[in-house]
């Protein structure tokens, strides 16, 4: 009967490496599989009868805690084939009724994406860009269901704090209701790529409402400009990473409101020029809307 040192069961990667370590080493080694197939977990199966040549290993998807070894150089393995293939959105998610999520590397390219909000995600305003120790009101109507969250504001280094962890889950319980919003001064009307403001706004403590007419996700960020500066000038700064001192202080507005949307701002106002702008990406090139002309100017007095 044949003799060996060791007797490895299993031809998974382990067993495979251990094997090949006692081999160098001189040692006589056997290894046991009872699958035809060698890898283990590995290895890569035909798992869609549709689709014998798309193989895939659902056990060594992500090069997670191979990376995290020496374990490929120590044992020569680019010599045998070995190669990592890093992909640009490694995770993605089906779901039943045919939506997909792919998950990017690049938090910057994930937000680039193209294509139209998924209809499961409804925008429902909220307050707009407070600055530091600022306070913005909003009221929206809120009905129960699972909400999130999110602030999209670009940091220095020009990240959303969403990539920073400014995400966050809330429910909303309770019955739904049909009340209405409360009685406003004033209605502005998002489109694509304009404001409507219903008629002039007077200093004060003022209640607006704003609704997106449009069919894509509009804001408002209300901005009081400096003097002599323009809305222009917030896109321009905005469009150079926030470089500089800003030409115009977000006081309040609404933020992200899904088509047919309404949500109300308190603000007091004083005499003075003012901007609204909407940085929202476009649903077709990605651009912010105020690129395409969704900004504009008006004066309180
Ligand atoms: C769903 C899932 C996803 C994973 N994703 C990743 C990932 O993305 N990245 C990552 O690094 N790791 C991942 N892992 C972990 C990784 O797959 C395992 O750590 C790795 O496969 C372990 O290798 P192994 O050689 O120890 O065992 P295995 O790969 O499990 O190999 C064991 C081998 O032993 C054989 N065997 C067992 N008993 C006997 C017997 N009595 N006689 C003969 N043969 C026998 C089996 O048939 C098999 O071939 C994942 C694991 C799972 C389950
Ligand atoms: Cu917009």
């Amino acid at each position: 009967m044949e003799t060996f040192d060791y007797v490895v069961v299993g031809a998974g990667h382990n067993g495979l490496c251990a094997a090949a370590t006692l081999a160098e080493r001189g040692r006589s080694v056997v290894v046991v599989e009872q699958l035809p197939v060698l890898g283990g977990l590995s290895a890569s199966h035909a798992y869609v009868a549709g689709a014998p040549e798309h193989k895939l290993s659902i056990g060594a998807m992500d090069d997670l805690f191979m990376a995290q070894t020496p374990l490929a150089k120590q044992m020569r393995l680019a010599d045998f084939g070995y190669r990592t293939v890093p992909l640009a959105h490694p995770y993605g998610w089906m779901n039943e009724d045919g939506d997909t999520l792919l998950l990017w590397c690049d938090f910057a390219k994930a937000l680039e994406a193209d294509g139209p909000t998924p209809a499961w995600m409804v925008f429902v305003g909220g307050p707009n860009a407070p600055t530091p120790g600022g306070v913005v009101n909003t009221t929206m109507n809120l009905q129960p269901g699972h909400y999130v969250l999110v602030c999209f504001i670009p940091a220095k280094d020009g990240q959303p704090h969403l990539a920073k962890g400014m995400i966050r889950d809330m429910a909303v319980v309770g019955t739904a209701s049909s009340a209405s919003l409360p009685p406003s001064d004033a209605t502005i009307t998002l489109a694509e790529y304009s404001y409507a403001i219903s008629g002039p706004i007077t200093a004060g403590s003022r209640v607006i409402a704003v609704h997106n007419g449009g069919t894509q996700v509009h804001e408002a960020i209300l901005v009081r400009l400096e003097p002599g500066k323009s809305v222009g000038d917030v896109l321009a700064w905005i469009g150079s990473g926030l470089v500089g001192a800003p030409p115009g202080i977000p006081i309040g507005g609404v933020s992200s409101l899904s088509p047919g949307g309404t949500a109300e701002f308190q603000i007091t106002l004083t005499p003075g020029v003012y901007g609204l702008i909407c940085v929202i990406p476009d649903d077709k090139d990605g651009k912010p809307h105020a690129v395409h002309g969704m900004l504009k100017q008006f004066t309180i007095t």
